[in-house]
């Protein structure tokens, strides 16, 4: 008998929005409502995605140019999608992942000025049409999400570039949202985590069609 395929998640937003903290609550909510389900992040989530997000996230803040930096993760995507995500799905497993493809239009894109009609060129290329069931768009005031992010740990070579730079990314991923209503939901990300998590819930719920209690 063949597995329903699964459904991908994907959460999304600036430093310090509170993306991993909430992967971990839906995959647990999923995972309580008795849907099987599997956490991942990117850069990253396959051993060879692992290696390239050392390359990437490890060294000065001007190692790669932002071309040879898109590169990298796409490469890196593409491991994850073919040796993860796609056989998850096809198990019926769902797949929640931390950050994917709208990172790289906002980072390597809207904040470091790559054509986003490259960087959707270079998509399909390496993944073709695959996408998001749902995309989950984490928004807060930059200062709040770099304040957030400097507590928890030092800054990494993207955590080093300035304000302007985060502002640029925030305004990207809220045009993303924009662009894309039928994928994309934008939550409000200032609040508590529980706050946070119920909203998160509800999206999922409404768009998915599932109840998570
Ligand atoms: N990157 C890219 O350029 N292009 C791409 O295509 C991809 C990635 C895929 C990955 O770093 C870097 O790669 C990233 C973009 C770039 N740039 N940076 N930096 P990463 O995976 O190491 O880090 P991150 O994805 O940026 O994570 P983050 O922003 O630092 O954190 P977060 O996952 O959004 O938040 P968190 O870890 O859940 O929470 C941060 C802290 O805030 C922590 O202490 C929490 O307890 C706290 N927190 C969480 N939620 C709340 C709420 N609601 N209220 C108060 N405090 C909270």
């Amino acid at each position: 008998m063949t597995a329903t395929r699964g459904r991908f998640i994907s959460i999304e937003g600036c430093e310090g929005a509170g993306k991993s903290t909430q992967v971990g609550l839906l995959a647990a909510a999923l995972d309580r409502a008795g849907i099987p389900v599997q956490a991942t992040r990117e850069p990253g989530g396959s051993p060879g995605a692992e290696a390239i997000r050392r390359l990437l996230l490890e060294g000065e803040g001007e190692r790669w140019d932002p071309i040879s930096e898109a590169l990298l993760l796409v490469a890196a995507r593409r491991d994850h999608v073919a040796r993860i995500i796609a056989p998850a799905l096809a198990q019926g497993v769902w797949v929640v992942s931390d950050r994917f493809a709208d990172s790289t239009i906002a980072y390597q894109g809207f904040g470091k000025g790559v054509a986003l009609q490259e960087l959707t060129a270079l998509h399909r290329f390496a993944v073709g049409d695959f996408a998001p069931d749902l995309t989950v768009i984490l928004d807060l005031p930059v200062e709040i999400g770099l304040a957030r992010a400097a507590e928890r740990s030092a800054a990494d070579r993207f955590e080093r570039l300035d304000r302007d730079f985060h502002e640029k990314l925030r305004q990207g991923f809220r045009q993303m949202a924009a662009d894309n209503p039928a994928r994309c939901v934008l939550v409000d990300a200032s609040a508590d985590p529980q706050t946070v998590r119920h909203a998160v819930l509800a999206a999922v719920e409404q768009r998915l069609g599932v109840s998570l209690g």
